[in-house]
């Protein structure tokens, strides 16, 4: 019988071939093995020699020592040996892909900067998305702040928005940076916990930092789960400049926002993923990619000048600071749109350099103490990770317009000058001397007069470190809050210090009353002192609708999947219009069943499957539909892994559909008295509707109370 490919299965290719070469087979060895096709290349060394044997070393006799003269040996093994190059002391996991900015609203009256011109031009574009605290090989749904890194290949060099998915950062000074990263990352006599805030080092350092308050409501918000890298938003974090042909400066903060909206996961299914795909971010941006459903963002500026930045209530260049967008509005601007996956993770994701200080003329920095810190530090950095200060001759860190200076030499040189002069100001003429400098063109620095005593002082204005923090905590809908609480109480409750944990909750108190109490009646704590605050008066400042994801969430099914659980007999015709109804929305399905190679359906097809059952837990899914037949059921209903799959998806709040014989398998699960308005009939084609309709509001709530004990 023919099977019909699971959706988004690969072929296989045909000419596959197996290359091996043993003694015996050769009759003693030393012959040139087949290779695969005609027209395969000729496996050589680094030095272009042909190879006749790549799997045999050289050696004395069948049985004999290896010859230290097999240079095809010595070779192969060096070049392994040095493989790894150093991972990012942060970020280090990471996933990036290609695409372009597309200007739609010309900035041309406020930048010089190329790229905001001309409407329409598409500027390339590459994106690396990261977690911070992890290794390289950690899992993606660390509970922790995502990269957003963005270079943009100008036509006047390349400009880098090195940036997060929070706007806001721990700390005003980057001398203190190394502090907390030491503090985050593992501790150092043990090398544990992998990835993770949630152990005494970090909350000791944070305890002991008010200026981070800001900072840890967002992170301990759902906005370090994301569902994907496709569904959160982007900011440049710092104020920055924008400067005219003439000079004039305006302040900017840049933010990205998801065409899809914002959407994340729960804690208890971030935990199940990492288990069960250590890489859901990366292959869920590689497979939206490859199957052409790209990603965009649209870039968004405020834009605001001195006049603003002095009545404003708090220092825009204070990085743990935000300027609501209720009181100075996003102005869209242009859109980024991620169309090509790289052709070699290392070459591309793990080589490019992001530098904070890399900036076309028209964009300049603000004197914000972390943003001037970190232009010394990606420099400095990227040196010792790519080791030679030609890392800008890589083509994924070199820019797309003309590069030419002075600059020569050094470690694996890819761009040399040719000609005799290598210095300037020379006598040479106009076409061997070699470029010069453009003082219309060219990179200026915007004019501000600064004078001053020299001081190791933290201004005055940076001193409210609860008012905001407060006003991100007020501005989330109630569930939202309680997954903050949550998050606070589990984060602490690996804390093995008592008197860190309560320092916490005294920061707590300054934010917000109840959520203070819920944390210490959550750890059992009696409740402190409040901490005594820098600047005493905490502002009550009004909600900001733009701060909640539930509140700017999906507005459809685009982009989302949905998990199928099928078993031999499952209704052929419902299948079809559930896959259909799910395509015209925009969306992807995936299909589990107990074996992978095939379940035969109710009409006799045979439909392969992408997961089987134990492979492929509902912690995949933004939504599951249930429709086993009723021997399929009976089945399912012994299985552990089904029942966790239902039983998870009914935790995590997901929309269930629920197929006209699934009910074994829910009542073995224990789920059968406990179904809500969030798991719907499935039962026939058009049940369809209204089951997509639900799932458009992407969770369930209100089942959050029945499955919860701290909400009880
Ligand atoms: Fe940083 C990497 C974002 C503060 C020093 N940072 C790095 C990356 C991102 C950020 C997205 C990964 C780039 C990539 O994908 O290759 N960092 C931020 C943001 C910050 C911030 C949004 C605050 C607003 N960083 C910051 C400070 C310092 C650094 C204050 C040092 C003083 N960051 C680094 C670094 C990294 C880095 C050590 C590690 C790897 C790299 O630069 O290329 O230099």
């Amino acid at each position: 019988m023919k099977v019909a490919a699971p959706p988004g299965a690969a072929p296989l290719p045909a000419d596959v071939a197996l290359s091996h070469s043993f003694a015996e087979e050769q009759g003693g060895g030393g012959e040139t093995h087949q290779s695969a096709g005609g027209d395969v290349a000729t496996l050589t060394t680094q030095n272009g020699v042909p190879v006749s044997d790549d799997q045999n070393s050289l050696k004395q006799g069948a049985r004999g020592p290896t010859l230290i003269e097999d240079f095809h040996f010595r070779e192969k093994i060096f070049h392994f040996d040095h493989e790894r190059i150093p991972e990012r002391v942060v970020h280090a996991r990471g996933y990036g892909a290609h695409g372009f900015f597309e200007l739609t609203d010309s900035l041309a009256d406020i930048t010089r900067a190329d790229l905001f011109q001309r409407v329409g031009e598409h500027t390339p574009a590459f994106v690396r998305f990261s977690t911070v605290a992890g290794s390289k090989g950690s899992a993606d749904l660390a509970r922790d702040v995502r990269g957003f890194a963005v270079k943009i290949y100008t036509q006047e060099g390349n400009w880098d928005l090195v940036g997060n998915n929070i706007p806001v950062f721990f700390i005003q000074d980057a001398i203190k940076f190394p502090d907390l990263i030491h503090a985050a990352k593992p501790e150092p006599d043990r090398g544990f916990p992998q990835a993770q805030t949630a152990h005494d080092n970090f909350w000791d350092f944070i305890s002991l930092t008010p200026e981070s308050m800001h900072m840890i409501m967002w992170i301990m918000s759902d906005r370090t789960i994301p569902r994907s890298f496709r569904f959160m938003e982007g900011f440049g974090v710092h104020t920055f400049r924008l400067l005219d042909a003439e000079g004039k400066s305006t302040f900017v903060k840049f933010h990205w926002k998801p065409k899809l909206g914002l959407q994340s996961v729960v804690w208890n299914e971030a935990v199940k993923i990492n288990g069960a795909d250590p890489d859901f971010h990366r292959r869920d941006l590689w497979n939206a990619i490859t199957a052409g459903d790209f990603p965009e963002w649209e870039l968004g500026v405020q834009l605001f000048d001195e006049a603003f930045a002095e009545t404003f209530d708090f220092d825009v260049l204070d990085p743990t600071k935000i300027i609501p967008e209720e009181v100075l509005p996003v102005r869209p601007i242009g859109r980024l749109v991620l169309d090509r996956v790289v052709d070699n993770f290392f070459a591309e994701t793990e080589q490019v350099a992001f530098c904070t200080q890399n900036v076309p003329p028209g964009i300049d920095f603000s004197n914000d103490p972390l943003l001037q810190g970190r232009n010394f530090s990606y420099l400095d950095t990227q040196l010792k990770r790519l080791g030679s200060t030609n890392f800008t001759h890589i083509p994924i860190n070199a820019p797309k317009s003309p590069v030419a200076n002075f600059q020569q030499d050094g470690h694996m040189a890819m761009r040399n000058p040719v000609g005799r002069a290598n210095y300037e100001p020379n006598s040479w003429g106009a076409t061997t001397g070699g470029p010069r400098e453009d003082p219309v063109r060219g990179f200026r620095s915007y004019a501000e007069v600064a004078e001053g005593p020299k001081l190791r002082i933290r201004p005055e204005s940076f001193a409210d470190h609860y008012s905001q923090a407060r006003q991100f905590y007020v501005s989330q809908t109630a569930i939202e809050q309680k997954h903050i609480g949550d998050a606070l109480v589990f984060e602490l409750s690996k804390v093995e210090r008592a008197d860190i944990r309560a320092r916490i909750v005294s920061h707590l108190l300054n934010i917000d009353g109840d959520l203070a109490a819920t944390v210490a009646d959550g750890l059992a704590l009696p409740l402190p002192q409040p901490a005594q605050a820098a600047r005493p008066t905490i502002m009550d400042l009004p909600p900001s609708a733009a701060l909640s994801i539930v509140g700017n969430g999906p507005e459809s099914f685009e982009g989302r999947k949905l998990g199928i659980l099928l078993t031999d007999g499952s209704d052929a015709a419902l299948l079809a219009a559930l896959a259909g109804a799910v395509e015209k929305e925009g969306g992807v399905y995936e299909l589990i069943a107990p074996k992978v190679g095939a379940v035969t359906l109710s009409d006799g097809s045979a439909m392969a499957a992408n997961h089987k059952v134990d492979g492929g837990p509902s912690v995949l899914f933004d939504a599951v539909a249930v429709l086993p037949s009723a021997r399929g059921a009976a089945l399912l209903a012994i299985d552990k892994s089904a029942k966790d799959f239902v039983s998870d998806a009914f935790a995590h709040c997901k929309f269930i559909g629920i197929g006209a014989d699934a009910a074994p398998l829910f009542d073995k699960a224990g789920l059968s008295d406990d179904l809500d308005e969030g798991c719907l009939p499935l039962g026939s084609p058009k049940d369809v509707g209204a089951f997509l309709a639900a799932c458009k509001r992407v969770r369930h709530w209100p089942r959050e109370q029945a499955v919860d004990l701290d909400a009880q």
